[in-house]
């Protein structure tokens, strides 16, 4: 049996499908939390689904995934840009890590181009929305080997 994929979500997610549906689309964060969790069970995986607005809080939770997890999928939302803590962790964490953005980062403004966490991503899913997180798990199950 796999350890479960977390999916990890930074500050104002929780916000999803209530503000901003031109940039961010009307599901809420709720809806891709069972999203996940219905698209990990066809896979044969089990989905550990987290959101904070507290960096600490998001490097606390890496740190468990090096304990407790087969692979991260992360939106580390604004701490894309400016945390070389959350940098820092996810480097420690050896399994497959993908970073996902819902919107198409790089046609926004230039503050949203940069990402630290890129440096240390396995790979990158950016501008899918929602179904952003779907794919991601079906692209984790491809690259976590079996326990
Ligand atoms: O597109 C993404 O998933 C982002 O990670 C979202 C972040 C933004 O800082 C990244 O550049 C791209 C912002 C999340 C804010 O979430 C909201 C949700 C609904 C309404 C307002 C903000």
């Amino acid at each position: 049996m796999n350890k479960p994929i977390f999916v990890l979500n930074g500050p104002n997610l929780n916000l999803l499908g209530q503000r901003e549906p031109s940039i961010y689309g009307t599901t809420s964060l709720a809806d891709i939390r069972l999203r996940c969790i219905e698209k990990a069970k066809i896979l044969g995986f089990e989905i550990e689904f987290r959101q904070t607005n507290f960096e600490g809080e998001l490097v606390e939770s890496v740190h468990q995934a090096r304990i407790d997890a087969c692979g991260i999928i992360i939106n580390p939302a604004a701490y894309t840009f400016t945390s070389i803590a959350l940098l820092d962790a996810l480097k420690t964490f050896e399994p497959p890590k993908i970073e996902l953005h819902i919107s198409n980062v790089h046609a926004r403004e230039s503050i949203y181009h940069n990402s630290l966490i890129s440096r240390v991503a396995t790979a990158v899913m950016i501008g899918f929305g929602a179904d952003g997180y779907e794919l991601a798990i079906q692209a984790m199950a491809g690259m976590v080997k079996p326990q």
